[in-house]
């Protein structure tokens, strides 16, 4: 059984696998182990990944990134409308509601859900590690941010299922971070002994959080987690964005956010940009070539004024910190380490934020961008019964108190029930014991709607007792068949028809592969034999072939551009059935001397 892990981040995603004993992550067909989280929709196939990113600007209305924060939403959420406005492609309402990214594939207009385009990217993953492993992947263990509601939760799930995948557990990105670090930590404090805590903090492309872990032998601990969900390197982009917008519109009269490729250009420029800042202090410039009705466009930024335009976000780095030291509730004295990962923590005013505050230097032991895929194979060898792992328990939080209510047998008016308060250990059951004998409603909530960082659609779950025959007294244990009503979950019917969907895109994708792979053959081969009658053929030749050659070579160019697979096959057969009658008498030719040579060494 295959053991694989996925962090699914907002920009960039990674895959690690159990492999010969060890963790590894694993990198895709273009060797890089990041798989940019893009899917990109073609007249033919959909590109997914690094292929897909490549699309960005050339095809921006229907390359879709940017959507992980719009998973478990209704299209008119305000989160999703905040999004929308920034995204080069168009959201629009499914029938229920949801939201759906529309685009254009197969020269058709599409609406796919967000659970969809997650699975399409974990698809690509999924193909990534099995080419890696050379095995099927169904079980693996996918992150998301701690703060993610139960909608979100699900719709995540549901997105896994899409792709074919069990997943074993969705794990916390910064509890996958602290599983990582501390699973090889040889030396750890004895179980009775004061626990080593430690602090993680991750700012990705979209979000900042940070979780106090304390471990012991054998066991990790989370006391608390905290989080700002819109803060993250994507805003430090955008100030830079912002800044040359407006110095562009005074200097070259320039209004770039009124052209979609000019802002996406711009984007990018500034993200190289923010990267370069980190490792250089001086003046940086940023040229960017025809950048709006032929104009070239030029500016330069430095650490030091770039630090001035993101200093509001600078100072609320702070601000989850000193939730998460609270409700902890231990002292700066008693922290060991404070381990940062996630790409955004390399801003170099990012991290001396982190330290100002804890009053020390932090440590970058972990891998940054690979410690949450780790931690997630860890998560999933730990839950697979082929592995065996190192006893290691991991005890996680609930970060948002959540609330049942239900009516009393005899009146109708309902009380609410706080079961599992803030930072609760999670995973728990909690046993609960009801006397009813007519079917009864309970409904779960988050018990404080204002913690949340968006609104929550309450989750209903109807108990059917079965009829039970009177005043027998005697115990009897019978199942009882539960609906679950999540207003914002796919309904299950629909979600098989998914599956077949992502299946016939999934063979969509495989025929046109194969259609190219054809394509390229004819036109490989065009030149191989060109090549070769140019050479070492040339006294071999046949003046047919050559010109079959000049003429496919043509073809290629006009109606053979664009033909189906078959018809690549076909004039692959043409060109081999002349050329190898070429190639023998060529190697014959060789070989004969040789032969020659033998006997003649022989006599
Ligand atoms: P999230 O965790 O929010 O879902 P993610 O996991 O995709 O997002 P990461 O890959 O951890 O995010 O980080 C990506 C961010 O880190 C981007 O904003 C990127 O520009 C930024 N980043 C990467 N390297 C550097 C660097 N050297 N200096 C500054 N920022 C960097
Ligand atoms: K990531
Ligand atoms: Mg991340």
């Amino acid at each position: 059984m295959a053991v694989v892990g996925f962090d699914l981040g907002f920009q960039n995603c990674y895959i690690a696998v159990v492999k010969s004993g060890g963790i590894e992550t694993v990198a895709n067909e273009f060797t890089d182990r990041c798989t940019p989280a893009v899917v990109s929709f073609g007249p033919k196939n959909r590109f997914v990944g690094n292929a897909a990113k490549n699309q960005a600007i050339t095809n921006p209305a229907s390359t879709v990134c940017n959507f992980k924060r719009l998973h478990g939403r209704l299209f008119e959420d305000a989160v999703v409308q905040a999004e929308r406005a920034n995204l080069p492609y168009d959201l629009a309402p499914l029938c229920d509601g949801r939201v759906s990214a529309k685009v254009v594939y197969l020269e058709k207009e599409h609406q796919f859900t967000i659970e969809q385009i997650t699975a399409m990217l974990l698809t690509k993953m999924k193909e990534t590690a099995e080419a890696s492993l050379q095995k099927k992947v169904v079980e693996c263990v996918i992150s998301i941010p701690s703060f993610f509601t139960d909608s979100e939760r699900r719709s995540v799930l549901d997105a896994a299922k899409i792709a074919g995948l069990n997943c074993l557990r969705l794990m916390n990105d910064t509890s996958a971070v602290a599983l990582s670090y501390g699973i090889y930590k040889q030396d750890l404090p004895d179980p009775e002994e004061k626990p080593r805590i430690v602090f993680f903090v991750d700012m990705g492309h979209s979000a900042f959080q940070v979780s106090a872990c304390a471990f012991n032998k054998g066991k990790l601990k989370v006391l608390s987690t905290a989080f700002d969900p819109y803060l993250g390197g994507r805003d430090f982009d955008q100030r830079l964005v912002e800044h040359f917008c407006a110095e562009f519109k005074s200097k070259y009269k320039l209004d770039v956010k009124s052209r979609v490729r000019a802002l996406l250009r711009l984007q990018q420029e500034c993200e190289k940009l923010k990267k370069l800042m980190s490792s250089n202090s001086t003046d940086i410039p940023l040229n960017i070539e025809c950048f709006m009705d032929d104009k070239d466009v030029s500016g330069k930024m430095n650490r030091a004024k770039f630090e001035e335009l993101c200093a509001d976000l600078i100072e609320r780095v702070t601000v989850p910190l000193v939730a998460a030291l609270e409700q902890a509730q231990v002292q700066l004295q008693d922290i060991n380490a404070v381990e940062i990962v996630g790409g955004a923590t390399r801003i170099p005013a990012v991290k001396a934020q982190i330290s100002k505050f804890f009053r020390r230097d932090v440590s970058t032991t972990l891998n940054a961008d690979e410690a949450v895929a780790r931690g997630c194979a860890l998560q999933c060898a730990m839950l697979s019964p082929a592995f065996k792992v190192r006893d290691f328990c991991i005890t996680d939080v609930i970060p948002f108190p959540i609330s049942l209510s239900w009516s009393s047998e005899a009146d109708e008016a309902k009380s609410c029930h706080e079961i599992f308060g803030k930072n609760h250990p999670s995973p728990s059951s909690k046993v609960i014991t009801f006397h009813r004998n007519k079917p009864f409603v309970l409904e779960a909530f988050y018990s404080d709607p204002g913690s949340l960082p968006f609104p929550e659609q309450n989750g209903e779950f109807s108990g059917q007792p079965p009829n039970a025959k009177k005043a027998k007294m005697k115990v009897k244990h019978v199942g009882l068949p539960i609906e679950e009503k999540i207003t914002l979950q796919l309904p299950k019917d629909h979600l098989n028809t998914l599956i077949e969907l992502e299946g016939q895109m999934i063979q969509q994708d495989q025929q046109e592969k194969e259609r190219n792979n054809a394509k390229n053959a004819v036109e490989e081969n065009v030149y191989f034999y060109r090549h070769k009658l140019e050479g070492p053929y040339q006294t071999f030749l046949s003046t047919n072939f050559f010109e079959l050659l000049n003429l496919t070579e043509t073809w290629l160019y006009e109606e053979g551009a664009d033909q189906d697979k078959q018809t690549y096959l076909h004039k692959l057969a043409e060109i081999h059935k002349l050329g190898m009658p070429v190639k023998d008498r060529y190697q014959e030719s060789v070989k004969r001397p040789k032969l020659f040579e033998q006997l003649l060494s022989k006599i």
